[in-house]
């Protein structure tokens, strides 16, 4: 029997054969096996891309150390910590690792010329009872990108694309950055509802900060950022105004699409620390399904505080839960 496969199929099979990188062939070839008609026809064909991915997934696993290649670089996957994970990319001396040294604990070198970061580095942003992974990054030009980049930015949540107002070549420097991701098959969009017809394509969820806003020279710099992200979150930002930092933290979650959720015991006070973290739409048995599966199937009713309820209103195990929502649980 014929395959039959769709053009698609085979422009993404010749990406596929040319990607050196462990890591993207992966995702190609998973991408290969979804798009592939799945029928008699092309039952040798899958069988041998479920080979391929197992294959690729060892070598993942293994650091790319197959037949003595050299050790995939360190950088290449960063462990998500926190309810989400947070990529700030941009041209070089734009503020990245101010942000990052502003929102976290971390001390990233900062300094007042260019090309400062060499390795991307992480810290941890606490927004109201929640905490969220940043990672500051070395910068992208047309002199400078460090090939793990793509994985570290498709790997991450969201991505906060950083420019400098007060720089007269910000969207010159900008650009650029988005031309170089964009031939690396990363498309920067303001959400994912506008996914590319290339499969090879990946669309990630951005957010962009008119940094060192607020400065004498920067209200012409932040005027051309709006112009040129319309549609976008574009927030004014800069290490000396600590309500724009506010302001970023608060994007940021919203950008997430998660929400948090409180649990407390029958007859105990509510506490308002550490929250179940859910994807935006979870509903009373995803959240008892994420604390134990046992407690998803043996769940009865919940009782639910919050905005817009009666304090204790009885719900059953597919309500939509809410941002802030305190429950009980009841087996
Ligand atoms: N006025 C003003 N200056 C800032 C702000 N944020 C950063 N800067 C300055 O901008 C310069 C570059 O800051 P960095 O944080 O090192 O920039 P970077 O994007 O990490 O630079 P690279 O690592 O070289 O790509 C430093 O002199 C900072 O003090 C801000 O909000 N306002
Ligand atoms: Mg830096």
């Amino acid at each position: 029997m014929p395959a039959n496969l769709p053009p698609q199929y085979y422009e993404l099979e010749r990406a596929f054969k040319d990607e050196k990188d462990p890591h993207e062939k992966l995702r190609l070839a998973q991408e290969l096996l979804r798009i592939m008609p799945k029928h008699k026809g092309t039952d040798k064909l899958q069988a041998d891309m479920k080979a391929k991915i197992s294959q690729l997934k060892k070598q993942c696993d293994e650091g790319g150390q197959q037949h003595g290649a050299r050790k995939a670089p360190a950088h290449d996957h960063i462990e998500r910590e926190g309810a989400g994970q947070v990529i700030l990319i941009g041209a070089p001396n734009v503020g990245k690792s101010s942000l990052l040294e502003s929102l976290t604990h971390a001390k990233p070198l900062v300094a007042d010329y260019p090309y400062t970061t060499r390795e991307p580095l992480t810290g941890m942003m606490t927004y109201e009872t929640i905490q969220i992974q940043l990672i500051d990054t070395p910068p992208i030009s047309d002199e400078m990108y460090e090939p793990y980049m793509a994985n570290l930015i498709r790997n991450a949540d969201i991505v906060a694309l950083v420019c400098d107002t007060t720089d007269k070549d910000c969207l010159s420097r900008v650009d650029f950055v988005l031309q170089t991701l964009e031939q690396k098959h990363i498309i920067l969009r303001p959400d994912l509802s506008h996914q590319s017809d290339d499969p090879r394509n990946y669309t990630k969820r951005t957010i962009v900060c008119a940094h060192k806003a607020f400065e004498d020279d920067s209200a012409a710099g932040t005027a051309v950022v709006r112009g040129r992200f319309d549609g976008y979150t574009v927030l004014e930002t800069s290490v000396l105004d600590d309500a724009s930092l506010n302001q970023f933290k608060k994007a940021v979650f919203d950008s997430l699409g998660i929400i948090r959720v409180y649990t407390k015991h029958i007859g105990h006070e509510v506490a308002l620390v550490d929250p179940v973290i859910l994807p935006s739409g979870s509903t009373v048995e995803d959240a008892a399904i994420s604390i134990h599966k046992d407690f998803g199937a043996n769940l009865k009713f919940a009782k639910i505080w919050g905005q817009g309820k009666f304090d204790g209103q009885r719900v059953q195990r597919d309500f939509q839960l809410s941002d802030g929502d305190v429950i009980e649980f009841h087996i």
